[in-house]
């Protein structure tokens, strides 16, 4: 095979047939090679040609570089499509190992990042998407279109049983709809997880008859399989179908088992995403948007997508678009957003976006211009570090939640509501305002802000940051 040959400008790529990465490279070679190289990694080639390559497995099986925007001689984004026929149609791991594998690796590279992929409809047909999606939480809630408002147990791990459900009842009581587990909370020998499963479901039904809401305990199940089969039988054993799984530290492989289990009892599934940043932060790896698309194709209801305001990294327009990758039916290409968009088929449903990690009231009216009403709104620290303690902390979160609703600034509404104006008192209020700016700013110079991160590769953005 000739060089470049795995360039093809002319190739059209077909949406229903192909999928489509979008990588930003940067090495020691031109942008062209760079992306000969990831081509030829990703599918049929190797470093030199080989006398066994044919004529039929290029021609069928070869992944085609269609599109390269050049920042420099050496860094670029770059368009690759690769045909469905490639891969084992039944087999995600396999796809995994193909575009997500070797290329990242090579020594040309100095950047690598997989930003996105687009999944085609036919490919998508072999997913059955989230088992009750946003609209099936929503159901069970009994909500209609307020955020619903969670909050995780602190001190992460270390209370026993009883503690903890005495956290989880105050909190219920105090407004939240859920309560879960921390990431790292399982089955310590301080807080086994049958006994607090007993405890906080005590403490879950006496909060439902006193408040007349419903309300729902997302229990870390995450563990080998087998073990994660026992803790689904132990709960469906007393009729409670609902989990949380840590679902980056599972891994694809009894995730897509777990899931069709849950699925066949008709359990919620809440996602965390532990340990994503150590794949998808800095110069090499897979972008968040990645694992949303995965995780909405399997089939999670419930999803963490970060917030865009709090104390976990994420550029608020890129959650901005996280939380739309989950919700929305269809979204735009858009590079200036890193994206490829995305066009879901009827059957997936979508999954609630989940903002966690360093909230507390002041910030929600923040969250709420992020990701709209749909979203849960999750707060640890924000909660149980409340002045008067956890009963007062999910009632000043559940009341900045009714002043956003009622459309009256937190600072305003706090003025007569005591538990908010503590929480403002102690964490602060931030406004909006810029939120609102960044994301008017970006429609509205759609190719402005195309041109800029077309020249400026990955720095374009921090370039954009400035202009608003
Ligand atoms: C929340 C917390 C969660 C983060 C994880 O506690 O630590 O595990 O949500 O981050 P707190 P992410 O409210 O006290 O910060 O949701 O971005 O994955």
């Amino acid at each position: 095979m000739t060089a470049y040959s795995y360039i093809d400008f002319e190739y059209q790529p077909d949406k229903n047939n192909d999928f489509i990465a979008l990588i930003w490279l940067r090495g020691d070679a031109p942008i062209e090679k760079l992306a000969e190289h990831v081509a030829a990694e990703s599918s049929v080639g190797t470093w030199t040609d080989v006398k066994t390559m044919n004529k039929y497995v290029w021609e069928h099986y070869r992944a085609r570089v269609f599109k390269i925007i050049k920042s420099s001689a050496y860094s670029g984004f770059v368009y690759i499509a690769y045909p469905l026929e490639h891969f084992d149609k039944e087999n995600l791991l396999q796809f995994c190992a193909s575009v997500m594998g070797n290329w990242f690796g090579m020594k040309v590279l100095r950047e690598g990042k997989l930003l996105d992929i687009y999944f085609p409809k036919k490919y998508q047909k072999l997913f059955k998407g989230p088992i009750n999606g946003l609209k099936g939480v929503r159901k069970y809630l009994g909500t209609k279109k307020r955020p619903h408002v969670g909050t995780i147990i602190k001190p992460k791990v270390g209370l026993a049983p009883k503690e903890f459900a005495r956290v989880a009842y105050e909190a219920y009581c105090g407004g939240v709809d859920l309560v879960k587990d921390d990431e790292n909370l399982v089955n310590q020998d301080f807080c086994k997880f049958e006994e607090r499963f007993y405890e906080v479901y005590k403490a879950l039904d006496k909060a439902e008859k006193e408040t007349g809401e419903k309300k729902m305990y997302l229990i870390n199940i995450t563990d080998s399989y087998s073990k994660m089969l026992e803790r689904i039988d132990f709960l469906r054993e007393h009729g409670y179908k609902m989990v949380m799984l840590d679902v980056v530290v599972i891994g694809y492989s009894a995730l897509l088992d777990i899931i069709e289990i849950l699925r066949k009892y008709g359990f919620i599934v809440h996602a965390h995403r532990a340990g994503h940043a150590g794949i998808d932060r800095g110069p090499f790896g897979i972008n968040f948007y990645v694992f949303e698309k995965l995780y909405r194709l399997i089939g999670v209801d419930q999803l963490h997508v970060g917030t865009g305001v709090g104390k976990m990294e994420g550029e608020a327009l890129f959650v901005n678009t996280s939380s739309r990758i989950l919700r929305e039916s269809k979204i735009e290409e858009d590079i200036t957003l890193l994206t490829l968009g995305q066009d879901w088929s009827d059957h997936i449903k979508s999954v609630f976006p989940v903002a966690s990690g360093g909230l507390h009231p002041g910030l929600v009216e923040c969250v709420v211009k992020l990701h709209t009403n749909d979203v849960v709104i999750q707060a640890g620290g924000g909660i149980h570090g409340h002045p008067r303690g956890t009963y007062y902390g999910a009632k000043a979160l559940r009341e900045a939640i009714d002043a956003v609703e009622l459309n009256i600034p937190l600072p305003e509404y706090a003025k007569t509501h005591r538990a908010l104006r503590e929480a403002l008192e102690k964490w602060g209020y931030k406004s909006p305002d810029r939120i609102i700016k960044k994301l008017e700013f970006v429609k509205e110079n759609k190719e402005i802000c195309k041109i800029i991160v077309e020249t400026y590769g990955l720095e374009g953005f921090e370039v954009i940051e400035n202009m608003i």
